[in-house]
């Protein structure tokens, strides 16, 4: 008996390579996921898993994990955290592709695993719906089986036939022909569904808007309100350039034709409130800066704008709020939950306007900033005040609840700290002996108004700036400062002080738990 007589094992056919066994696996958890995104797009309340997943993961961050979470999820971390899950996904397609060379049983039940983190996460979306959650996990299932089925058997080497020379090549050109095209069709698929899911929650806020004129306007902006200086902050933050943070991987898209506003807890009667009935309460309109806690010293997560609304307490006086309410805690539909005092915004001594805002600038609110209403609190950082794409205002007790950034490390109260900041010159400018240096930028204490601004040159003495006449205690102030410029190398630091008389502190602290302190400062070369 020779060798080569032996019968194969007609039931262990040959495995494929590691190598292709690892593209198969990869290319599978992409045609999985692509499924879970166009489902995402396609089913109402079936939200895409690999967002999920990344909500959960901002959600389960440790308390302690402070550094991670001071950046609060501007746009990059948000970027970060899609690709840091999408590249973890395609490894355990990997590990499943050489699963696969063993066991096709075993692989099978591990993308059902993989498709079960995704499912699992999708659940714990506010808006999902739990059968639709199920009918996009089983499309996942489906297609990533189906993918990785192909693939495997696609991979496998064949016996080189006799006569037939370069049968091998063939059956590797097949192979990468078919990962090819099922990776094009998984990356193509998930493309479109994320765009889908992005452009809903555009198109929802062009929906035709009724919104009633203002009955109490801002006071218009006069010349003496603003320097005409190039490169200065300007005044009012134009709304596509104005800043955001959220941690929302994707934009909620809020229907506003059955969108309503409830308001419940420690209240008389609860009181639910179209659109169209919030905007009939008086309509006011007001300047005001909104900071986040997050901001740097010199930092931009800031900005000023004219924001139309209903005055907060007429929606409170509606429900009644009843004694020892002592938090406000508004909710998002996605679920994020401010918190603070109820005396803030109802103090009769200390009118501050708090308000619902459906307009930023004179537009509907765009949908990066909360369409069709969120909460502007003047005086308090966005974070425990500003909710965005509103749902329900609850009134409970100040102990009974703790807002979402509180058990993240976050002060679970936040006044705005007094700041300022120097927009011009720019940092290491060259400049010439001689030229006036005209130094400039923003100041700001939300809530009690700034009274002043100093500059100090190197380790001179504090020299009071120019400041332009401000829209109100609720916004920040230009102000600026010349000049004349001194060969050498020099360092400009701003201070103000708030309405009160204190000063800005020196004493540099992180943001985290409850504002950064510090002076600005921006150094220049003088030749
Ligand atoms: N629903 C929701 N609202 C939110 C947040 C959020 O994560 N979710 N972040 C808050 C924070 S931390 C800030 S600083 C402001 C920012 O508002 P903007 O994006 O309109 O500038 O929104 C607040 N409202
Ligand atoms: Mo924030």
């Amino acid at each position: 008996m020779t060798i080569e007589t032996m019968p194969a094992p007609a039931s262990r056919p040959v495995p494929p390579g590691a190598v292709a066994a690892m593209v198969a696996g990869v290319v599978a958890a992409g045609v999985a996921l692509a499924a879970g995104e166009l489902a995402a797009a396609f089913i109402t309340g079936a939200p895409s898993p690999l967002i999920a997943v990344g909500a959960q993961v901002i959600d389960l961050a440790p308390p302690g994990s402070k550094d991670l979470m001071v950046s609060l999820f501007g746009t990059n971390d948000k970027v970060a955290l899609n690709v840091v899950v999408l590249v973890a996904v395609l490894l355990a397609g990997a590990a499943i592709g050489l699963v696969a060379r063993r066991s096709s049983l075993l692989a099978s039940l591990a993308i059902v695993a993989l498709v079960g983190v995704g499912t699992l996460a999708a659940l714990r979306d506010p808006t999902a719906s739990a059968l639709n959650v199920l009918l996009s996990a089983a499309l996942q299932v489906a297609a990533g089986l189906l993918a990785l089925e192909t693939l495997v058997e696609a991979a496998r080497p064949r016996p080189e036939t006799p006569g037939r020379p370069g049968g091998a090549d063939d059956a590797r050109r097949g192979f990468l022909v078919k990962a090819g095209a099922l990776g094009v069709l998984a990356f193509v698929g998930q493309s479109i569904g994320r765009a889908l899911v992005e452009g809903r929650a555009a198109a929802a806020a062009n929906a035709n808007l009724a919104i009633p004129g203002t009955v109490d306007p801002a006071p218009s902006i006069a010349p003496d309100n603003t320097f005409d200086i190039a490169g200065i902050t300007p005044l009012v933050i134009p709304n596509d350039e104005f800043y955001r943070i959220d941690t929302a991987l994707v934009t909620p898209s809020v229907d506003v034709a059955t969108w309503t506003l409830r308001v419940f807890g420690m209240v008389d009667r609860e009181v639910t409130l179209t659109f169209d009935r919030l905007v009939e309460l008086p309509l006011i309109e007001r300047y005001v800066t909104i900071s986040c806690v997050s901001n740097e010293v010199g930092g931009d997560l800031l900005g000023n704008a004219k924001w139309t609304g209903v005055r907060l307490t007429d929606v409170l006086d509606m429900a009644g709020v009843q004694a020892g309410a002592t938090q406000v805690v508004p909710r998002s539909v996605d679920g994020w939950a401010a918190g603070f005092p109820t005396d803030w915004v109802t103090a009769p001594e200390r009118p501050r306007d708090a308000m619902i805002a459906v307009k930023m600038n004179g537009e509907p609110l765009p949908v990066t900033h909360g369409f069709p209403a969120r909460l502007i609190v003047p005086g308090l950082y966005g974070y425990v005040s500003a909710t965005k794409w509103l749902k329900e205002i609850e009134l409970t007790t100040w102990e009974a609840f703790d807002s979402y950034w509180v058990p993240r490390g976050w002060s679970k109260t936040g006044p705005i700290l007094t700041q300022s900041r120097i927009d011009l010159p720019k940092p290491n400018a060259l400049h010439r002996t001689g030229d006036t240096i005209q130094v400039a930028g923003v100041a700001w204490a939300m809530d009690r108004g700034v009274s002043k601004v100093e500059i100090r040159v190197d380790n001179g003495e504090w020299q009071p700036a120019t400041l332009a006449t401000a829209l109100g205690p609720q916004t920040w102030v230009q102000w600026r400062f010349a000049w004349q410029a001194v060969p050498g190398r020099h360092t400009f630091w701003v201070r103000a002080t708030d309405g009160t008389g204190v000063p800005q502190e020196e004493r540099v602290t992180r943001p985290d738990p409850d504002g950064a302190r510090g002076y600005h400062s921006v150094s220049v070369q003088v030749d």
